[in-house]
């Protein structure tokens, strides 16, 4: 009797959503806004917006050093630096991928006509097995990209290993992974290369950008001309086959301000993730993923497993319970890369080997963090996760009314099927 009372609290039941405005995942972090006019304001001044201005040198300078990499070279977003990582690499033929990534990941290789092969993850750590990347060698792999999802890095030990016997290329999309470390060392000193994504919703944003970060000269030197048309020194020297990856000045203003406060960013990210872990440590059926506190983690996203038997709803069911309430809760990365298109239409069958990410797509979730959510929020986040899990029958029930209430009934389709 109490859950009855209690959960006609939720929105989906007719109460006021428990939150007036949007709470969206994926906040910019932006630091310290004075700083930031500042150097804008600098740009506009010196009327030097472009081409490896004073705030790119600096950026790639100071993310150097915070890696501890050799080279960064900036730009203009993380997808071109996928590509042009591909494709310094010389890479061919087919690359190994997990499916469970954002599909930049596989857009940057089928766009060179490369054939993503999309491997299976550990259940552990969402990211690549490295004994199923084994499987998918065939005469025609050249390499393997990793995904370091949610800034939990790959089994880079393993991977490393199986590359260099099976003597493949390897290289990581780090896109979540700024601040993150593995066995002690930065992220970014990896395989050839490692890639960043400075988008608007990642934990060090330059509104757009990305960068890749390695400590192989050649690489790097061949990297900075095809970001840059393949310009070599002085006017007009075009001496390689290039495009346009370059990162701009407002860019690299926004991200040297991040990177001067991502201890802010992490302590805050850090106290998020705390509280969501203790707030719902003993709800059924939700398992808040964790960080190993042991490594150094940028602990920018808040992702839960939902068991639809021991909650009783689904993930899809709780996501609708939460947007109801105005917290637009993310499926990332539903329903997985094999079943977006084109490769759906390629690969109709990857789904049998992809029975791990198959589960997980079904039931994972991210939910908002970052230093526009404060501690109140999340109580009330949790709150309604509690609630919607404490009377499952009765939230489900109300989910499948609402659905039924959206199908034409066979008098509304007879009038459609009249009209057309
Ligand atoms: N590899 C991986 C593993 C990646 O996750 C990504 C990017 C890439 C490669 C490619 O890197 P970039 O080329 O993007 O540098 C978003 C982002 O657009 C995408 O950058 C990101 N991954 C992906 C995980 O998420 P959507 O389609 O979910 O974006 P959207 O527009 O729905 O925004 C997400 C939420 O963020 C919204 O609910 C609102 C909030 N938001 C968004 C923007 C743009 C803001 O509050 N402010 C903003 O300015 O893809």
């Amino acid at each position: 009797m109490l859950k009855t009372t209690q959960s006609t609290k939720l929105a989906i039941f007719g109460a006021a959503p428990a939150f007036t405005q949007k709470l969206h995942v994926g906040r910019p972090n932006i630091g310290d806004r004075d700083q930031l006019m500042e150097r804008i304001n600098d740009v506009l001044d010196r009327k030097w917006f472009s081409n490896n201005g004073k705030y790119v040198q600096e950026f790639e300078k100071r993310l150097a050093e915070f890696t501890g990499a050799k080279h960064c070279i900036a730009m203009c977003n993380g997808t071109i630096a996928l590509e042009i990582v591909i494709r310094a690499l010389g890479l061919t033929g087919e690359v190994i991928v997990p499916s469970f990534t954002f599909v930049a990941t596989a857009h940057a290789l089928q766009w060179q006509e490369i054939t993503p092969v999309f491997c299976d993850i550990d259940p552990e750590t969402h990211t690549l097995d490295p004994a199923q990347v084994e499987r998918l060698i065939t005469p025609r792999t050249s390499g393997i990209m990793g995904v370091h999802v949610w800034g939990r890095p790959c089994q880079i030990d393993e991977l490393t290993e199986l590359a260099q016997r099976r003597n493949l290329k390897l290289a990581f999309d780090a896109s979540h992974a700024v601040g993150c470390s593995y066995k002690g060392r930065m992220l970014g000193n990896f395989g050839e290369a490692e890639v960043f994504s400075f988008h608007a919703t990642k934990f060090l944003n330059a509104f757009e950008g990305g960068a890749v970060v390695t400590n192989n000269d050649e690489l790097a030197a061949k990297i900075r001309l095809m970001k840059n048309f393949g310009f070599g020194p002085g006017y007009d020297n075009v001496i390689y086959v290039g495009t346009n990856g370059k990162m701009n000045e407002m860019s690299a203003a926004m991200g040297i301000t991040g990177l001067e406060s991502v201890d802010d960013f992490i302590a805050t990210n850090y106290r998020n993730y705390k509280q969501y872990q203790a707030e719902l440590r003993d709800v059924p059926g939700v398992r808040l993923v964790t960080y190993n506190e042991a490594e150094k983690n940028n602990y920018q996203y808040i992702i839960l497993e939902i068991d639809e038997w021991e909650a009783g709803i689904n993930r899809n069911e709780l996501v609708k319970v939460l947007h109801a309430e105005n917290v637009l809760a993310r499926r990332y990365f539903y329903p997985g890369c094999h079943k977006m298109e084109p490769y759906r239409s390629y690969f109709p069958n990857a789904h049998l080997l992809l029975p791990e990410t198959e589960k997980l797509t079904e039931k994972v979730m991210s939910l908002p963090t970052g230093t526009g959510v404060t501690p109140e929020d999340i109580s009330k986040i949790c709150g309604i996760i509690r609630l919607a899990i404490q009377d499952s029958d009765r939230v489900r029930r109300a989910l499948q009314d609402e659905l039924l209430a959206t199908v034409p009934t066979d008098k509304q389709l007879a009038a459609e099927i009249t009209v057309r």
